[in-house]
């Protein structure tokens, strides 16, 4: 079956996490994705976090599946001839070099234009135009500077940041997008174009909705979902929230059957206005329907945490999964607290090929998330990372260079 970016070439001279996560989607949809890395070393984090002496880290494998390997010192004159021939041939370049490392290579936007005026160039930064332009930016960072790690954790604790990568991993996202759309716009016009995707962007983005609280406190110097209401201060800037939820429909997470010893033996619990009728009477407090403190969503504002403390004394009684049995039965959404563990072992996401287990030559069998976009005409068909430089022979002839050529480039260290 044919992949929707079948033909699309794309030269990956993404490291780490952010550039990687994008490519691998590009990949996992069907486009060529060459990545380019340095002789002996590549990626920096094939060596990273390693789990097994001298072989591909998870960190590494787990981020550029479907990808081929080549290897070209962009700073040799050889080299940087290998380069702009791949800069002729394909469709995209996608990088996230600490700002300027590119034009240093002596890859400019101009000079990539020179080399093929179709070309799409992708960039990754920490920051956009600005006065942290030049800095160099690792996912935490971005959590900070984009506005997650202010509104997350509790009112009285210190910022915190998330286990999800919204910096890295989000901003890959933001940009694969980005890359798509302006292949799309290529079609019309014929040109390529620049796309970057500012991590710090990229996390503001996804906390939109509390741009949208702070211009609420500002005008109403107060948010009543908030647990920080009715008794807490408000002070000028969007507060941490803690468990509550970032919508309309009050939620904490509750906990439930086993918790003392089981970390994760807890249930994200939403008191949306529509089954209100059916929480009271499941957790056994059907005169809560009556009572005018609990009656409407706005009467119950001002006791959402005694409200959560009494459901809690219920869902204590249930193992989470339980719990989540019973309140589906009556359309009451929640959400099982679900580890890490739990989760590479659920039928259903390896059925979904949302986990995959994938074959690798050096470390054998290991599980991966697979594509989390599944397109009907486009199924992603999970491929092991290649070894460092795997593909450089193969590349090399596809650009045309002889067996003799490419033993001189690799004798001199230019691949
Ligand atoms: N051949 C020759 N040189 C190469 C090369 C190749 N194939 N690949 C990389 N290099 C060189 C670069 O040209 C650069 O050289 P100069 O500093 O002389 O210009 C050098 O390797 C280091 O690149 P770097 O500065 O990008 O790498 P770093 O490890 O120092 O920084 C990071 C890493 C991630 C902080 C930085 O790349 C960055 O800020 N990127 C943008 C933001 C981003 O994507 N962050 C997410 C990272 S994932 O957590």
């Amino acid at each position: 079956m044919s992949k929707a970016l079948d033909g699309v070439r794309i030269l990956d001279f993404t490291h780490v996490q952010s550039g990687p996560t994008c490519t691998q989607l590009l990949a996992w949809f069907g486009a060529d994705v060459i990545k380019v890395e340095r002789a002996g070393e590549g990626d920096i984090t094939r060596g990273q976090l390693r789990d097994i002496p001298d072989v591909d880290s998870l960190y590494f494998t787990m981020l550029n599946h479907n990808k081929r390997s080549v290897t070209i010192d962009a700073k040799k004159p050889k080299g940087k001839e290998v380069l702009e021939a791949l800069v002729r041939k394909c469709d995209v370049l996608v990088e996230n070099f600490a700002p300027g490392a590119l034009d240093r290579m002596g890859f400019t936007w101009e000079r990539i234009q020179e080399l093929n005026p179709h070309m799409i160039v992708a960039s990754i930064k920490g920051f956009g135009p600005g006065p942290y332009q030049d800095c160099k930016v690792y996912e935490n960072v971005a959590q900070c500077a984009g506005g997650s790690a202010s509104t997350t954790g509790f009112d009285d604790g210190p910022p915190m940041v998330t286990g999800a990568q919204i910096g890295d991993s989000g901003t890959g996202l933001h940009l694969a997008l980005g890359i798509v759309t302006a292949l799309y716009q290529r079609h019309r016009t014929g040109r390529g174009q620049r796309v970057t995707a500012a991590m710090q962007d990229g996390v503001l983005n996804l906390c939109r909705v509390k741009l949208r609280d702070q211009q609420r406190l500002d005008r109403t110097h107060v948010m009543e979902e908030y647990p920080q209401y009715p008794n807490g201060v408000f002070g000028e800037a969007v507060p941490r929230a803690g468990n509550a939820s970032g919508g309309g429909q009050p939620g904490w997470i509750l906990k439930c059957k086993g918790w003392e010893t089981d970390p994760n033996a807890y249930i994200y619990f939403i008191t949306q206005a529509p089954v209100w009728k059916a929480i009271c009477e499941v957790i056994g407090r059907p005169e809560w329907l009556t009572d005018p403190r609990y009656a409407t969503p706005k009467a119950r504002l001002p006791h959402l945490q005694d409200i959560f403390a009494d459901i809690e004394k219920w869902t204590m009684t249930k193992t989470k999964f339980e719990a989540m049995d019973i309140l589906n039965q009556h359309d009451i959404p929640c959400g099982p607290i679900l580890s890490m563990k739990e989760l590479a072992a659920e039928p259903s996401l390896r059925k979904t090929g949302t986990i995959v287990e994938v074959d690798h030559p050096k470390r054998g069998k290991y599980l991966t998330v697979g594509n989390p976009i599944k397109l009907s005409d486009s199924p992603t068909e999970v491929v092991r990372s290649p070894l460092l430089g795997e593909h450089t022979d193969e590349v090399m002839a596809e650009l045309g260079y002889g067996t003799e050529q490419v033993a001189a480039l690799r004798a001199e260290g230019a691949i």
